[in-house]
């Protein structure tokens, strides 16, 4: 079974003139444990490049790589799973294509989340908790009553995403997450390392509530 604590996802707008996998290899050395590489921007060519070289990057940390919507980019950089939206292919159809890679698929309703768990996604993501600018089509926050209900109905591995930050993660981990994910906190830090070591602060002293 997959599990983690601190999930750092790539975000291609936040730390410009930065070079991506120094700016991820920063947020491992903070502690962030999966790595998922979602880029909406880049070229074929670009993307290809990029994955490849956080693939690099994970092996070398021997932590899990997980890429956003492009199954066939997965496959090809050999990445240790995909991470799915509503909109994407369904999971039975990506399960026959990555075998025993993670899925993982977003949710935004219980019915959602228990659905992906019927159909064999190995963790989903819950939210947005908050607001966020740096999903263009998310939906509607789904607050905090969303993690509690998954962390009350849901058995595998859930992760809090949307607008999380250090100043209101507390709440979050509270509500019932052991698992937090931000984009522009983490990668569009100053400190990138620091930013992450502080969220595991957060979850290691928060996360034994549950
Ligand atoms: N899925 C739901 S919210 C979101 C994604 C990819 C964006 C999260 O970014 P941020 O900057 O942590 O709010
Ligand atoms: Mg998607």
């Amino acid at each position: 079974m997959v599990d983690f604590s601190l999930y750092a996802i790539t975000g291609e707008n936040f730390h410009p003139g930065r070079d991506l996998v120094e700016v991820m290899e920063e947020a491992i050395l903070g502690g962030a444990d999966i790595v998922q590489f979602r880029d909406k921007t880049s070229s074929k060519a670009e993307m290809l490049h990029k994955a490849k070289a956080l693939r690099v990057l994970t092996r070398k940390y021997g932590i899990p790589y997980i890429v956003n919507d492009d199954v066939e980019l997965a496959l090809e950089v050999d990445a240790d799973g995909i991470h799915l939206g509503q909109g994407d292919m369904p999971i039975e159809e990506a399960r026959r294509r990555v075998g025993g890679k993670i899925i993982g698929i977003s949710t935004h309703a219980l019915e959602e989340a228990r659905l992906a768990e019927q159909q064999g996604a190995d963790y989903i993501g819950a939210g947005p908790v908050y607001a966020t600018k740096t999903k263009a089509d998310a939906v509607s926050p789904v607050g905090l009553s969303y993690i509690t209900e998954v962390a009350e109905n849901i058995s595998i591995p859930f992760v809090a995403i949307g607008g999380i930050k250090l100043s209101n993660v507390d709440e979050v981990i509270r509500a019932g997450a052991r698992r937090v994910c931000a984009i522009s906190e983490i990668v569009g830090s100053d400190d990138v390392t620091g930013t992450c070591r502080a969220f595991i602060e957060k979850l290691k002293s928060e996360g034994m509530r549950e």
